[in-house]
C-alpha cells in the first residue's frame, strides 16, 4: 500500500491522520495520504518564509530559471510514473493523460521560466519642477508565500500551471491538491529533491476544504497571495479568508460554457469540435461545453451526428487501448451528475442519447461509470441548462440570429469560455466581441498557447494567468523615483 505524504521544507512529512485514496476506475484503493492538521500548514508557511529569506531568495534569475528546466527534464525523465500516478487517481483514459496532462505539466515550468528571463520593466524619465530631471523605473519582487489550491480534473497540469509561474517569479508556494487526486503533487515533491530545489520552496500539505488542509492554508495570516482552481462557491469562501489581511487572490472558477452553430460553418469540424468540447475527459473540463445552440436549419442534422458521435465513444478503463472515455472522478460526483441526469427527465427533456449509467464487467463495476448523454427541449430557465454539472453531457437548443445567439451564451453568471463555429470570419469577430467570456475559440475549443491571457469573466473567476499576465499575480511591482 502507498503512503502519500505531506512535502515540507523538502522532507516527506507523515501525520496520524490518514484519509483514503481510491481509483475512480474500480474503487481500489491506490494510496493512504497524511492529513496535514494546523501544526504541518504552520511548519510548511514557515519553511516557505525561511526559503525566501535563505539561498532561494537570492538566487540569481538565471539559477531559478536553470532549475526549473531540471524540474521539467525529471518529470519528463520520470514520464512513466506520473502517468501511472495521474491515471490511477483520475481514471482518464492514458493517450489523453499521456498527450495532454503530464507534457503540459512538465511544459507549465519551461514555458514561466523563458517568460521570467526575458520580460522587460519599464521606465520614464520626467521633468522636475525645479527644473532636473527624474527617472522612474519598476522593479519586479515575488509576492512571497503563495497557497496553491487545486482541483481534481487536470491535476499536475492545473498545479504546475500555478506553481511553474511562482516560482519563476521567486516565490516559495504550498500546494494544497485535491483531496480526490493527490498524488502527482507528492510525486513532484520526490522530483524537487532529485534537482536540488532548496528546502522550502515547494511544499505540498494533504487534506480537505473546510475545517481541514485547505481551510487552514488560506487562513493562514503567513500566507501572501492564494491562488485557486475550482467550484465558484469555493472561491467564494476563499476570497472571505483571503480578506483578512487583504490578500490578493487569482481565481478560475466554473462555467456553462456555451458552444454556438451556425448554418455556414464545416459541418464535420462543427460535430467533431462540440463533440470533444462536452465529452473530453467525461466532460470534466472548466472550459467544456454543456449549452450547445445551433440555428435553426441545421438543428435536426446536428443533433443526429452529435448523437452518433457520443454513442461511439468507446467507455473503459484508462489502459485499454483505443478508449474515449473514462469514469467520473469518484461515487461521490457521478451521484451530483446523475441527479442532474434524472432532473432533466423529470423537466421533460428529450433524452438524445444516454441518461444513465453504462454496464462495466467484473471490478470495473465499482468504478464511477456514466453515459455520455444529450438532451433537447428544456426552457433555459431549467437548473440542467444554468447549472454547471461538470460531466458528459450537454443541452441543444436552437437559434436563429446571431443577436440571439449571443443573447443565449450571455444568459448566466458564469463568463469561462465559449467557441463559436462559423466560416464566416467577421461573424466570428462580431460574436468573439459580444460574448461575456475571458476564453473565446473560432471553430476550434481548447487549443492553447501559454503566452495569452487565460481566466473567466463574471463568476468564472478573477484575474488572468498565462505569459507575461502570470507576472501580475505572482510579482509586487515596484517604482522607483531616482532624481538627478
Ligand atoms: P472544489 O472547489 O470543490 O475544490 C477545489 C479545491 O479547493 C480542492 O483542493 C478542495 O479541497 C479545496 N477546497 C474546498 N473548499 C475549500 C475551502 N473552504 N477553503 C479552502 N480550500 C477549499 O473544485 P473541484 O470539485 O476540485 O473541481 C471542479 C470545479 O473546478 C468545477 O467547478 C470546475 O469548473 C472548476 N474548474 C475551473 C477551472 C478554470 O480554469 N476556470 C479549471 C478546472 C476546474
Ligand atoms: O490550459 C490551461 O492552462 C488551463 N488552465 C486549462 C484549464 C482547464 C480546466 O479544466
Amino acid at each position: 500500500m502507498q503512503e502519500f505524504r505531506n512535502f515540507i521544507d523538502g522532507e516527506f512529512v507523515a501525520t496520524s491522520r490518514t484519509f483514503e485514496d481510491r481509483a475512480p476506475a474500480d474503487g481500489r484503493l491506490i494510496a493512504r495520504v497524511h492529513e496535514a492538521g494546523a501544526a504541518e500548514v504552520d511548519a510548511a508557511v514557515a519553511a516557505a518564509q525561511r526559503a525566501l529569506k535563505g539561498p532561494w531568495g537570492r538566487m540569481t534569475v538565471a539559477r531559478r530559471t536553470e532549475l526549473l528546466h531540471a524540474v521539467a527534464d525529471e518529470i519528463d525523465r520520470r514520464f512513466d510514473d506520473f502517468l501511472a500516478a495521474e491515471i490511477a487517481d483520475t481514471g482518464k483514459p492514458r493517450s489523453l493523460a499521456a498527450h495532454i496532462d503530464i507534457p503540459r505539466g512538465a511544459a507549465n515550468f519551461k514555458i514561466f521560466a523563458d517568460v521570467v528571463k526575458n520580460v522587460p520593466t519599464e521606465s520614464f524619465e520626467m521633468a522636475t519642477p525645479d527644473g532636473g530631471v527624474a527617472i522612474n523605473y519598476a522593479l519586479r519582487r515575488p509576492v512571497g508565500v503563495v497557497a496553491v489550491v487545486c482541483p481534481w480534473n487536470l491535476p499536475l497540469l492545473l498545479m504546475t500551471w500555478k506553481v511553474g509561474p511562482a516560482l519563476a517569479c521567486g516565490n516559495a508556494v504550498i500546494v494544497k491538491p485535491s483531496e480526490e487526486t493527490p498524488a502527482t503533487a507528492t510525486l513532484l515533491g520526490e522530483v524537487m529533491q532529485k534537482v536540488g530545489m532548496p528546502a522550502g520552496v515547494y511544499n505540498v500539505v494533504h487534506g480537505f476544504g473546510p475545517g481541514s488542509a485547505g481551510e487552514l492554508l488560506t487562513r493562514h495570516p503567513g500566507v501572501n497571495a492564494i491562488t485557486f482552481t475550482g467550484e465558484t462557491s469555493t472561491g467564494e469562501a476563499i476570497m472571505r479568508a483571503a480578506s483578512s489581511g487583504v490578500r490578493p487572490v487569482s481565481f478560475e472558477l466554473g462555467g456553462k460554457n456555451a458552444a454556438i452553430v451556425f448554418d455556414d460553418c464545416d459541418f464535420d469540424k462543427a460535430v467533431a469540435g462540440v463533440a470533444r468540447s462536452a465529452f473530453e475527459n467525461c466532460g470534466q473540463v472548466c472550459l467544456g461545453t454543456e449549452r450547445v445552440y445551433v440555428q435553426r436549419p441545421l438543428f435536426e442534422r446536428f443533433v443526429q451526428a452529435l448523437k452518433a458521435r457520443a454513442e461511439s465513444l468507446r467507455i473503459g478503463p484508462p489502459e485499454q487501448e483505443g478508449v474515449d472515455l473514462g469514469p467520473l472522478i469518484s461515487q461521490e460526483h457521478r451521484r451530483k451528475v446523475l441527479g442532474y441526469y434524472e432532473q432533466a427527465r423529470e423537466e421533460g427533456a428529450t433524452v438524445v442519447t444516454g441518461g444513465g449509467v453504462p454496464g462495466m464487467p467484473g471490478a470495473l463495476a465499482e468504478g464511477a461509470w456514466i453515459q455520455p448523454t444529450i438532451w433537447t427541449g428544456l426552457p433555459e430557465s431549467s437548473a440542467v441548462v444554468r447549472e454547471e454539472i461538470f460531466g458528459p453531457c450537454c443541452h441543444i437548443a436552437p437559434f436563429d440570429t446571431e443577436e440571439e445567439a449571443a443573447a443565449l451564451a450571455n444568459a448566466t453568471p458564469y463568463g469561462l469560455a465559449t467557441s463559436v463555429w462559423t466560416d464566416n470570419l467577421g461573424r466570428g469577430l462580431r460574436m468573439a466581441a459580444a460574448i461575456e467570456v475571458g476564453l473565446c475559440w473560432i471553430n476550434s475549443w481548447f487549443l492553447r498557447d501559454l503566452r495569452t491571457p487565460f481566466g473567466g469573466a463574471k463568476a468564472s473567476g478573477i484575474g488572468r494567468e498565462g505569459g507575461v499576465h502570470s507576472l501580475e499575480f505572482y510579482t509586487e511591482l515596484r517604482n522607483v523615483c531616482v532624481k538627478h
